[in-house]
């Protein structure tokens, strides 16, 4: 049976009606600002998603059960009957600031996790359809899900400077990437103590970057796509842009001692031997 039109403009009055989905749109329009005037989201660039289930009861997603549904291409069961707030395809990140719930959906995945519904709040096709990247977006909270992460949100940008440090010789693996960023200030360390992961260029979009972005982030929260990006999971928008603005920060520091014509001395075994065995002044998993 599919649900009358009036009770689905009334779930979406009530989704914008939950405090916890308006603290997260405040947050969502600062955000989106703040990547449009880093430059690191250029035209439609950039695409982001928060699993906000966790705010809903089950009679409130059963009301969602009964609505048109897209097929997925593949089945997320490990996420099925979960709500996502994701950024709309094609928009741009300094219109989502200005006006973030006119650029976001809600997307809801159907209980056998093989379809998705778009709430929205006109009636007929929905006019902002989710990022040409759900696919990627999905999979990663799947496997969050699936390992109990308390990582709700994936934040994909062109991060500038970290784009520019993966076109240089010898900035095409983990290894060096990790020497150079962490090796600029001791609070790249601090907060990723992981380092970054590299995943070498694969065309955008593709399942291929999407299987390795997956395997990648086993280990790591904050991934650098060879010559395109970055990608961060973290518990809200605000921390996984203050992980791409950290790093980003590293590689500024890196290119402004090249361009004097000197290599940085960066950090030394002992000074990054001394930060990992220290207890972290601010709790950070
Ligand atoms: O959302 O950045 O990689 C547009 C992109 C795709
Ligand atoms: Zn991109």
């Amino acid at each position: 049976m599919i649900g009358n039109i009036d009770n689905l403009l009334n779930i979406l009055t009530d989704l914008f009606q939950k405090k916890e989905v308006q603290s997260i749109m405040k947050e969502v329009a600062e955000v989106t600002g703040y990547l449009w005037d880093r430059g690191w989201a250029e035209r439609n660039a950039g695409n982001f998603s928060i699993n906000i289930t966790e705010v809903f009861t089950n009679k409130e997603l059963d009301k969602l059960s009964s609505y048109p549904f897209y097929p997925l291409k593949k089945e997320y069961s490990g996420i099925a009957r979960s709500l996502f707030i994701i950024s709309g395809a094609g928009t741009r990140m300094r219109q989502v600031a200005k006006n973030p719930t006119g650029n976001i959906c809600f997307i809801y995945i159907n209980s056998a996790g093989t379809a998705y519904h778009i709430i929205g709040g006109e009636k007929g096709e929905p006019a902002i359809k989710p990022s040409s990247e759900l696919a990627t977006h999905l999979a990663i909270h799947q496997v969050l899900h699936q390992k109990k992460a308390t990582e709700k949100v994936v934040l994909h940008a062109h991060v500038t400077e970290l784009i520019a440090l993966t076109h240089l010789p010898g900035f095409d693996n983990e290894d060096q990437l990790n020497t150079i960023l962490l090796g600029m200030h001791p609070e790249a360390l601090t907060y990723i103590p992981q380092g970054v992961g590299f995943i070498p260029y694969f065309l955008p979009g593709t399942e291929k970057i999407a299987q390795k972005t997956l395997g990648v982030l086993e280990n790591h929260k904050t991934i650098i796509w060879e010559k395109h990006g970055c990608l961060a999971v973290s518990k809200t928008l605000a921390e996984a842009f203050d992980d791409l603005d950290l790093l980003a920060k590293m590689a500024r520091i890196y290119f402004l001692c090249k361009s004097t014509g000197s290599e940085p001395s960066r950090l030394t075994a002992n000074q990054t031997g001394e930060i990992r065995n220290s207890t972290p002044t601010v709790p950070r998993d």
